[in-house]
């Protein structure tokens, strides 16, 4: 299902925890990925050499991680009304990093993964909203990334 503003204002009350920490949490998601999917450990050049050691305390891994939080803290903000923030993902990773979709469903499979493990309460309803917020995230990426005619 979509999101409705009210899966935006539920996940945002657990995040108190996350918006104040956003390298730590983006550090355990982006390993928790490379862990998971090794494959898209490849599609970032600047780890894709890196062992499981060397990802660990890195300061790139720490440094994209915290990005990736940030971008999350601003659409859940933004109660949905995002398309720019949006848009903007959809340019740099369709032209510059050329990351298909598929990868998109499968972080945001481990963002669900993360908030459930490790934020107090998060308990099935907020896991729903959650999982809500980034299927309508991944909707609008579609709809930028066709634009874009980036396709596979
Ligand atoms: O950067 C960012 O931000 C994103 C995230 C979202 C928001 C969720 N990303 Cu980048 C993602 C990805 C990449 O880059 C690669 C691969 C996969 C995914």
């Amino acid at each position: 299902m979509s999101a409705c503003e009210a899966d935006y204002k539920t996940v945002f009350s657990f995040w108190t925890p996350v918006e104040a920490d956003p390298r730590c949490y983006g550090e355990i998601i982006l390993l928790r990925l490379f862990e998971t999917h090794p494959d898209v450990q490849k599609l970032f050049p600047k780890f894709v050499d890196l062992s499981k050691e060397q990802l660990q305390n890195n300061p790139g891994v720490q440094a994209h991680g915290e990005i990736v939080v940030c971008k999350l803290t601003e659409i859940l903000k933004s109660n949905g009304k995002c398309k720019e923030i949006i848009k903007a993902l959809a340019e740099s990773h369709a032209k510059q990093h050329k990351i298909p979709l598929v990868n998109f469903k499968i972080i945001s499979d481990v963002i669900v993964t993360v908030a459930t493990e490790k934020l107090d309460g998060f308990g099935p309803d907020a896991q729903t909203a959650l999982k809500n917020v980034l299927k309508t995230f991944q909707i609008e990426l579609e709809v930028f990334y066709d634009e874009l005619g980036f396709k596979p």
